[in-house]
């Protein structure tokens, strides 16, 4: 199939055109798509491929075993349909031969041979300024131009070496799971040692062990596998495509992981234990890695939930593997599930119990050398006849920077990254114009069913150019502004799962000296997949054109909002609620509380405890959230947000649990009396009348001596400020420090944020609007009883922790309070919270990016009972 290409592609027209519009490096899955859709498209296209014949990874990882572990039938091309009915897969996971056959069937049928150039090696493509195209030179040295390069090189496609001294000194055989033999390798009769249990070394280790005489598994650390079931495509599943192949392929792209399935509703925590163990049982039955996430929506954002997970496939390995240690050896203990990638085997765990096959723990007995004639480890000397590396490669960034690529000012991809990968939507970089990666760092590439993946990429890359090409634009590159948007987006996704705990390849942890950094992007890809198209009909959100049309710029950051807030904002979105203020309050009161009840309770708390205080005009409700430790403890007295008009004592009790937990604090969550029935000041003065009886009865309710701080959430956190300035005033109580959560502190004024983001982010402007109205008249929230920020001088207050929301329309109130304070030479922390809105901090346990933020509030909690100069 080889093609002499060299002279081929050699041939520059030297024009100042380029010889092709455009590169492609590969002929995998991604390189085949790319050329059947730039040829429609009416683009002139190349691929160059190193390998002689088309495939990709399914060309070079022929080991034995090797199969896919996403079903065939997902794991399929969407854009032909007539594949569907000319391609039959033989079963659930075809084998690699299977689909390497399947790939080269594709190839044929639209006739993309002619496009690719086989056996030619990139070794270098750099981008020549002054013409405005790239010049990619072959190990061979011929050299091609184009005007758009693309790297379809995949994630999984450069080996990672074995990084074990002496490798080179056995004498036998040594094959590479990444680069085995095309005619296959006949064990039988033969020693052989394994090194690496991932997905390859699972999958071989079984067929290895069918045929050698002896096999010993070097294993360094044991990963969760679950049986694959393999067996004939299950009929449910060949008849939800049957029924609507279009809408099944629709549901695919739109989906978290590349692969249609339910959208789990509860958590593991959430279901009894024997609920929680029989869905385990049917995602075990099932034989699907994504199947858990459709039983379970926490796993991999909560360790105690992934936890219980983890120990049913511990169990599960402890009754397959009869010898005990063995059994112990192969339990995953180092990570949660899902963390590093999990594997579908057939037959692993069954292995162990041959006679003829032995386990090593690397970790308690390290490889020292391999020598001449096998492998040393610390305590003994193995004797082999063949070794198996089943170790791995140099994920998602290897491949494109063993490319000399140099973009503008002869940066190189290499130097650009030798911190870590940044990329904007994993798809571009900023100074390497008109270059794309297909399922690029910063996309959700292997987190997903990569077919779906690649055929996204590939759509937008050759959309884009097509469209630049008809718009008279000849380069692309993103902005630094986007690409440092996008970087922070896929670290706050990343933040919020348990991903970056584990020492994967996700994480680069996998190659000595990689920056650890997590390479994919976890925010689904069907959210992906909107956030690509939204920054083209945003006009190229963050992108720069030129051309003969001019230049243009739309620079911005597409995605600004923590994820888990923009997914609960979609979730409100989706329920279609009504808006508050347009309910007599009564209901809106009675739907607060409804939605209340449905929230996670917070933490367990050392003791909870009801009681009433006298407050300005009658008794008030507080409750009173004791930690475990003994005391007594510092003590805080809170105030609960509802604009005023909604809430009570107990209406924010997850966070005042969180908080109690946290810091070590005693917190007294007391009530007040609530517009429009009473209105202003009478909130103000309960707060007053609320802080006095704590601080005079601080002792009998457990508090430690020495002061008292307080706390508040949006009014409440009003209501906190104002009583310390009063307190200030009146000379006492002291008030050791004030916790303004998002407060509102100026009711009189119109601040930019709340136009800016009046609507969209649950609080909007004119819900704010409405708990004003039935609070205060407007003739009275310049009075610094209702607008603290109006207060005459703010000298001599407590120290302040101030934390405000980005896209809360009362951020730039709270901006501008502890500015002021600070300028009153108050001691001030003010932390803004980037990409979340009004309600997220105490949003406990359903906005997990809120959580250090709440982490940082305690700590200031406990900074307020230190004194001014400990250290
Ligand atoms: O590689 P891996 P892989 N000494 O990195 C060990 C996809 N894939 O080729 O975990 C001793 O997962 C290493 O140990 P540790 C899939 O996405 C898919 O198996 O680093 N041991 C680990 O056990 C997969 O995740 C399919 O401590 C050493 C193993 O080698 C990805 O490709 C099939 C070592 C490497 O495991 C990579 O899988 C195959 C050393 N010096 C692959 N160096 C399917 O679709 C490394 N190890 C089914």
């Amino acid at each position: 199939m080889s093609v002499d290409v060299n002279e081929d592609i050699s041939e520059s027209t030297g024009t100042g055109r380029p010889d092709f519009d455009v590169v492609v490096v590969g002929a995998g899955m991604a390189g085949l798509y790319l050329l059947y859709r730039l040829r429609h498209l009416g683009l002139s296209a190349v691929a160059l491929e190193a390998a002689d014949d088309v495939g990709g990874t399914w060309y070079w990882n022929r080991y034995p075993g090797a199969r896919c572990d996403i079903q065939s039938i997902d794991y399929s091309y969407s854009f032909d349909p007539e594949l569907e009915s000319e391609w039959e897969w033989s079963e659930k996971y075809a084998t690699q031969p299977e689909i390497l056959r399947y790939l080269q069937f594709v190839a044929d049928k639209h006739d993309l041979r002619r496009d690719i150039r086989f056996s030619t090696r990139v070794g270098a493509a750099k981008w020549d300024d002054a013409s405005s195209m790239w010049r990619v030179r072959t190990d061979a040295g011929a050299e091609v131009t184009c005007r758009h390069y693309v790297m379809a090189t995949g994630c999984l496609s450069m080996p990672k070496g074995p990084e074990i001294r002496g490798a080179e000194r056995f004498a036998g055989p040594v094959y590479f799971t990444s680069r085995w033999p095309h005619d296959g390798v006949d064990f039988t009769g033969l020693r052989v040692g394994v090194i690496g249990t991932g997905s390859s070394g699972i999958q071989s280790i079984p067929i290895i062990a069918s045929q050698a005489s002896e096999l010993t598994v070097f294993q360094r650390t044991p990963n969760f596998s679950m049986p694959a079931g393999n067996g004939p495509i299950p009929e449910q599943k060949l008849a939800a495509i049957a029924a609507d192949p279009e809408a099944y392929r629709r549901e695919a792209r739109l989906s978290g992981a590349g692969v249609p399935m339910p959208k789990p509703t509860v958590g593991a925590l959430q279901v009894s234990e024997a609920e929680r163990l029989e869905a385990f049982e049917r995602v075990w039955r099932q034989g699907e890695l994504l199947a858990v996430n459709s039983e379970f929506n926490d796993l991999s954002i909560r360790r105690e939930a992934n936890d219980t997970f983890a120990e049913f496939i511990r169990n599960k390995i402890r009754s397959t593997v009869h010898d005990r240690e063995t059994a112990e050896t192969l339990c995953p203990t180092d990570h949660p599930v899902g963390s590093k990638r999990p594997c579908l085997d057939t037959n692993y765990y069954e292995t162990f119990n041959l006679p003829h096959v032995r386990l090593v723990d690397l970790r308690k007995d390290p490889i020292s050398t391999i020598t001449e004639t096998g492998i040393d480890t610390s305590n003994e000397s193995f004797e082999f006849d063949v070794i198996v590396y089943a170790t791995g490669f140099d994920a998602m960034t290897g491949a494109l920077v063993a490319v000399d690529i140099e973009g503008r000012d002869g940066v190189t991809l290499k130097d650009k990254w030798a911190a870590g990968p940044r990329t904007y939507l994993g798809l571009t970089t900023v100074g390497f114009p008109n270059f794309f990666m297909v399922t690029g760092p910063g996309s959700p590439s292997v987190l997903s069913n990569m077919v779906v993946s690649i055929e996204q990429h590939v759509d937008w890359i050759t959309d884009c150019v097509s469209d630049l090409r008809d718009r008279g634009y000849t380069t692309i590159e993103p902005t630094e502004t986007a690409e440092a948007g996008w970087v922070q987006h896929v670290n706050d996704c990343a933040d919020i799962t348990l991903f970056p705990s584990a020492n994967s390849w996700y994480m680069g942890a996998n190659v000595p000296g990689k920056p650890r950094v997590f390479l994919p992007y976890v925010g689904g890809v069907g959210p992906y997949r909107i956030t690509c198209d939204r920054v083209v009909d945003e006009g190229y959100l963050g992108f720069r054109l030129a051309g003969d049309a001019g230049t243009q710029c739309h620079d911005g950051v597409v995605n600004r909002l923590q994820p888990d807030v923009a997914m609960l904002l979609q979730t409100l979105a989706e329920l279609g609620l009504p808006p508050l203020e347009s309910l007599p309050v009564p209901e809106a009161r009675a739907f607060n509380e409804a939605i209340s009840a449905q929230r996670p309770p917070g933490p367990e708390v050392g003791d909870v405890a009801d009681g009433t205080l006298p407050g300005a005009e009658g008794e008030l409700n507080y409750r009173i959230y004791r930690p475990a430790t003994p005391g007594p403890h510092p003590i805080v007295v809170y105030f609960h947000g509802g604009g005023w008009v909604l809430g009570s004592h107990v209406s924010d009790e997850p966070l005042c649990r969180d908080l109690c937990v946290r810091s070590g604090a005693l917190i007294v969550s007391v009530d007040y009396r609530h517009g429009p029935e009473t209105r202003f000041p009478a909130a103000a003065n309960d707060a007053i009348a609320a802080v006095y009886w704590v601080a005079a009865n601080a002792e009998s309710l457990g508090g430690a001596p020495g002061g008292l701080a307080v706390a508040g959430w949006s009014a409440g956190g009003n209501l906190a400020a104002v009583a310390c300035q009063q307190a200030r005033w009146a000379g006492e109580p002291e008030i050791v420090g004030q916790l303004l959560i998002a407060p509102a502190t100026d009711g009189a004024s119109e601040w930019p944020s709340m136009a800016e983001n009046a609507e969209g982010y649950a609080l909007t402007a004119s819900l704010m609007d409405w708990f004003w109205n039935n609070y205060a008249d407007p003739a009275d929230r310049s009075d610094a009883k209702a607008s603290p920020l109006r207060a005459e001088s703010l000298a001599g207050l407590p120290r302040a922790a101030i934390f405000t929301c980005e896209f809360d329309p009362l951020r730039d109130e709270g901006d501008a309070y502890a500015a002021a304070l600070v300028a009153a030479g108050v001691d001030v922390e003010h932390v803004q919270c980037r990409g979340h809105i009004h309600t997220s901090l105490h949003a406990v346990d359903v906005i997990i990016s809120g959580a250090p933020l709440r982490a940082r509030m305690a700590a200031a909690i406990q900074g307020f009972f230190r004194s001014p100069n400990a250290t």
